[in-house]
């Protein structure tokens, strides 16, 4: 794992020798900062859904993805499975690859063994969550010709580094699975992927996996699941806020809603007040009050068309060659490449 040069970031221990940290000094500080903005917000309170993956809330992501009600994993890792050969054939000669977003590491394997029969594999997670980074590394470590230099960062700060330390001849392949662009709200989303664009150089290639559109149901059924995973999931931010940044929010006084938004087509996650109350964080130098009712919005996850995808291929800069589809689960992967 690579981490930065920072005064504040105990520079004298060795980077093997050392526990993973939770989180990096100037993640942690950004963290505190967007919490904060966040809460004290006028109007809808918001918490950036980037930060449900700590430890807890990795490991629930990863139950949440074995049940019957959420599909969206397997389908993303079926199409992997059965494709991967095809998105390497359409990437001859070196290619580096970096993924936004680790998750586990399991759904990059199939990816990674299409590239690695062809001789020696350079892979690049860039995550800022410290567990999800450990997670990947740990299940993709037996894969003898592949090797794995993570990035503990923000996406396209660790994508910058990747790019910074390519060779010549080689290209980029950028994964960004699992629908993570879902998560961006328009036009962010497409802001991103430009950012990705101008960081890449022509003939370099992004897999974008997305969740296609699907019956109003079957999404709240998934993100609203029997078994209360995903309210586990949704309310652990929550749990994460008292223990890391010193707040003081009851759980039981929240309770969390998946509804969906036929506007922006995504499904929203909301934690919802359930009294009017008063919370304080950061050991109490900050209060928040909520009205009885009132929600904080901790993640949007858009369903796109077939139309929203050929869209955003050509406003940030890309040229897709390839799109592989699920049909059990609604689910696209799209392969596009730099213009
Ligand atoms: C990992 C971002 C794809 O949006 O479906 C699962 C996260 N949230 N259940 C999604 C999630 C609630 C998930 N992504």
């Amino acid at each position: 794992m690579v981490t930065p040069d920072s005064a504040a970031w105990e520079p004298e221990h060795e980077e093997d020798s050392m526990p993973t940290p939770e989180i990096m000094p100037e993640t942690a500080q950004l963290f505190a900062a967007e919490v904060l903005a966040g809460l004290t917000k006028p109007g809808q309170k918001e918490l950036p859904s980037k930060y449900l993956y700590d430890e807890i809330g990795s490991k629930l992501f990863e139950v949440i993805s074995a049940l019957p009600e959420y599909g969206l994993t397997r389908a993303d890792e079926r199409l992997l499975r059965l494709n991967a050969h095809s998105v390497a054939e359409e990437l001859p000669g070196r290619v580096v690859i970096a993924e936004l977003g680790s998750g586990s590491g399991k759904k990059t394997r199939s990816i990674l063994k299409a590239f690695s029969r062809r001789g020696p594999t350079f892979y690049h997670p860039i995550e800022i969550s410290a567990t999800a980074l450990a997670m990947c590394e740990h299940e993709l470590s037996d894969m003898d010709s592949v090797s794995i230099v993570g990035f503990e960062r923000e996406y396209l700060e660790g994508l910058r580094e990747v790019a910074a330390r390519r060779k010549r001849g080689e290209k980029i392949l950028v994964l960004f699975l699992g629908s993570t662009i879902g998560n961006f709200d328009p036009p962010a989303d497409v802001e991103f992927l430009q950012k990705v664009q101008g960081i890449l150089k022509g003939g370099d290639a992004l897999l974008l996996g997305t969740d296609l559109e699907k019956p109003m149901g079957q999404l709240i059924a998934a993100y609203d699941d029997l078994l209360g995973v995903t309210a586990a999931f949704n309310l652990n931010l929550l749990a994460r806020l008292n223990r890391d940044l010193d707040a003081d929010f009851t759980l039981s006084q929240f309770k969390h809603l998946a509804r969906f938004n036929p506007e922006t087509r995504s499904i929203e996650m909301h934690l919802k007040s359930t009294r009017a109350q008063t919370v304080s964080l950061d050991g109490g130098r900050v209060k928040v009050d909520f009205q009885d009712g009132e929600t904080i919005w901790t993640e949007s996850s858009r369903k796109f068309s077939f139309a929203d995808l050929s869209r955003m291929a050509e406003t940030s800069g890309f040229k897709s060659v390839g799109q592989w589809v699920d049909h059990e689960w609604p689910f696209a992967e799209n392969l596009w490449i730099v213009k």
